[in-house]
């Protein structure tokens, strides 16, 4: 059966959420956020993660494998660096595919890094979970266009002008559009991560009860998402009990503040305890 094809993707879209974490002990919960704010589309959904410390060749095997048709990074000090070299494989081994980047380490020099990075068609700017639901609204279900989605940096040729020599200047020119930000989202609105809490065996499990920092220590990224945001503490208290119905061992906080020390210390009943620690 001859595919047909939306915004160059055919339209079963395998979509592939990779991390790649700093230790084989740690977690990326951002991937597991993404995913499960995306409900509409978690069939298509696959996650991966892996290490720094992972054979390069390893990983674009089991990228390769999956076969993805969207494939999306999740970027940070630790494997910018790495990450830049599989989307550069991976553009030779899956030239068709849709590769994007997001997370604090592309968000702030969006235009830069798709400049200097051919094989990637965009990022995602910020708080992600409402932008990749956008963009995958745009890429499987065609609701919108890519210029409407807040919060994305993407690279497109002009083809307009059929008839004036600016077309035929712009076939040899690829320009960036960036899209206004979009608003923080409500943190509360944010389902629960993490379906399968046997995934994180051996493994730190993450979770947020806050996003931003209201402190503006010069060196430190969070500085800049000022307006701190709280989750519902009747809804962290839920999900505090999540982790410890399943006797998780040890939750970490990823919060840029030290509310939840006396927020959610204070919610635990009598007997009960979680290990909490901050990054
Ligand atoms: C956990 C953590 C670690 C762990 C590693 C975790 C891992 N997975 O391997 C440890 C403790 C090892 C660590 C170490 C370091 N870390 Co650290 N760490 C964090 C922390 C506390 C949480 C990250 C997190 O998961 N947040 C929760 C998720 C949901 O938020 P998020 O990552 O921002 O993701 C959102 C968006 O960015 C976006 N997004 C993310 N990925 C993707 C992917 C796609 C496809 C899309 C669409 C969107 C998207 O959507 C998400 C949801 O909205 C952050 C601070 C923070 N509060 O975020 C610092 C942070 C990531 N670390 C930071 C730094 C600087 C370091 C160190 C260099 C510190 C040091 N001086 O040693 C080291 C480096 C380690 C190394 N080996 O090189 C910086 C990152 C700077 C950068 N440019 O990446 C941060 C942001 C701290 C800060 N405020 O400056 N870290
Ligand atoms: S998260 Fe910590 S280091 Fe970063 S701005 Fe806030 S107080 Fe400063």
């Amino acid at each position: 059966m001859e595919s047909v094809l939306l915004h160059g993707l055919e339209l079963y879209v395998r979509i592939l959420l990779t991390a790649i974490n700093a230790k084989y002990i740690h977690s990326n919960p951002a991937v597991y956020s993404l995913k499960a704010y995306a409900k509409a589309y978690k069939g298509q959904i696959k996650l991966a993660e892996f290490t720094i410390n992972n054979y390069t060749d390893d990983i674009l095997q089991a990228i390769y494998k999956e076969k993805p048709d969207f494939l999306g990074f999740s970027c940070y000090i630790w494997n910018i660096t790495l990450i830049g070299q599989l989307c550069m494989e991976l553009r030779k081994l899956l030239p068709e595919i849709k590769i994007w980047l997001g997370g604090p380490e592309v968000s702030y020099d969006a235009k830069k890094r798709l400049e200097a990075t051919e094989a990637i068609d965009g990022v995602m700017i910020g708080e992600g979970e409402e932008t990749f639901r956008e963009l995958l609204d745009y890429y499987i279900a065609d609701k919108l266009p890519l210029d409407q989605v807040k919060g994305i940096a993407f690279r497109h040729s002009a083809r307009k002008n059929t008839d004036s020599l600016l077309f035929r200047e712009n076939l040899r020119t690829e320009f960036v559009t960036i899209t206004p930000l979009r608003p923080e989202i409500g943190f509360s609105t944010l389902p629960f991560p993490y379906d399968d809490l046997a995934d994180f065996k051996n493994k730190i499990i993450y979770y947020e009860t806050s996003r931003g920092c209201p402190y503006s220590c010069s060196y430190c990224l969070s500085s800049i998402d000022k307006k701190v945001r709280f989750r519902d503490t009747g809804l962290v208290k839920q999900e505090l009990a999540i982790f410890l119905n399943h006797k998780v061992p040890q939750v970490k906080f990823v919060e840029s503040t030290l509310y939840i020390l006396k927020r959610f210390i204070a919610s635990l009943q009598q007997g009960e305890s979680l290990l909490l620690s901050l990054c």
